[in-house]
């Protein structure tokens, strides 16, 4: 089977209701607020999920997807150039439940080396401290698997992520572009790459993804959708 067969196959299968509610959760997306540095970031809210990556991993192309606004997380054509952390709010409007933080990516060889320096700063500040920090989605393009710079930010979320206070799902991203045995053997080395990061606390996700096809968008919805904040005062109180 060629990988081009794929993407019918996964828009055939009926989602369930757990997955649709997913799905409809993360489109409702809207822009909160862009920040220039922790200082800018608002006051802590609702739980917050990151997605981080190498410049090109695909981030922007896979918050577009599930946020189902085509330039809610511009897909730039000139990789690295989003300093800014991009916050979105999730849930409903008069009670947020969720935000996305989607930090500028790194590993981008063109940006200057200050502005370089004080962006790992800015990251590793809010991936080690951000208290209201619930999840991470770290972007891998499934072609390259983690890299260095990939394999220090796991290193320094990493105490976070064993002890279970902050979940994680790595997606293998363009997916398209491999065929099953190539997939299967990105699945092999990130999953024993990322053994180190296993305790019994830990929360860790690892999936392929393609925001080309769509495969693996629905999963992915889930797990962010069970990631929000549920269990409040109002919820399931009479309307
Ligand atoms: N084939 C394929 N290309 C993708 C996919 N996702 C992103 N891309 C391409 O990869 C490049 C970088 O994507 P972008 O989302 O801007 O990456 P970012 O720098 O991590 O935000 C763009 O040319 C995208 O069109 C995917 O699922 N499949
Ligand atoms: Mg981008």
């Amino acid at each position: 089977m060629t990988s081009s067969l794929r993407p019918a196959a996964a828009r055939r299968s009926d989602p369930g209701p757990a997955e649709r509610a997913a799905l409809a959760w993360a489109h409702g997306a809207r822009f909160l607020t862009t920040a220039g540095g922790l200082e800018q970031l608002p006051p802590p809210g609702p739980p917050e999920i990151a997605f981080v990556g190498r410049s090109n991993a695909g981030k922007s192309s896979a918050i577009n997807l599930l946020a189902q606004h085509r330039q809610l997380a511009y897909a730039s054509r000139t990789p690295g150039r989003t300093q800014h952390i991009n916050l979105f709010e999730l849930g409903p409007k008069t009670e947020p439940d969720a935000r996305f933080a989607d930090l500028p990516g790194y590993g981008y060889a063109a940006v200057e080396r200050g502005a370089k320096l004080r962006w790992q700063a800015v990251m590793a500040e809010y991936l080690a401290q951000r208290e209201t920090l619930a999840g991470i989605v770290l972007l891998v393009d499934a072609r390259l698997g983690l890299t260095d710079l990939d394999e220090r930010l796991l290193a320094l979320v990493a105490p976070r992520v064993m002890d279970g206070s902050v979940k994680l799902l790595v997606l293998l991203t363009k997916a398209d572009k491999l065929s099953r045995r190539e997939a299967d053997a990105a699945l092999a080395r990130t999953q024993a790459a990322l053994a180190g990061l296993a305790s019994e606390e830990a929360d860790i996700g690892l999936a392929l993804f393609s925001a080309l096809s769509r495969q693996g968008l629905g999963d992915v919805a889930q797990a962010l959708w069970s990631w929000r904040r549920t269990g409040t005062a109002t919820e399931g109180a009479p309307a």
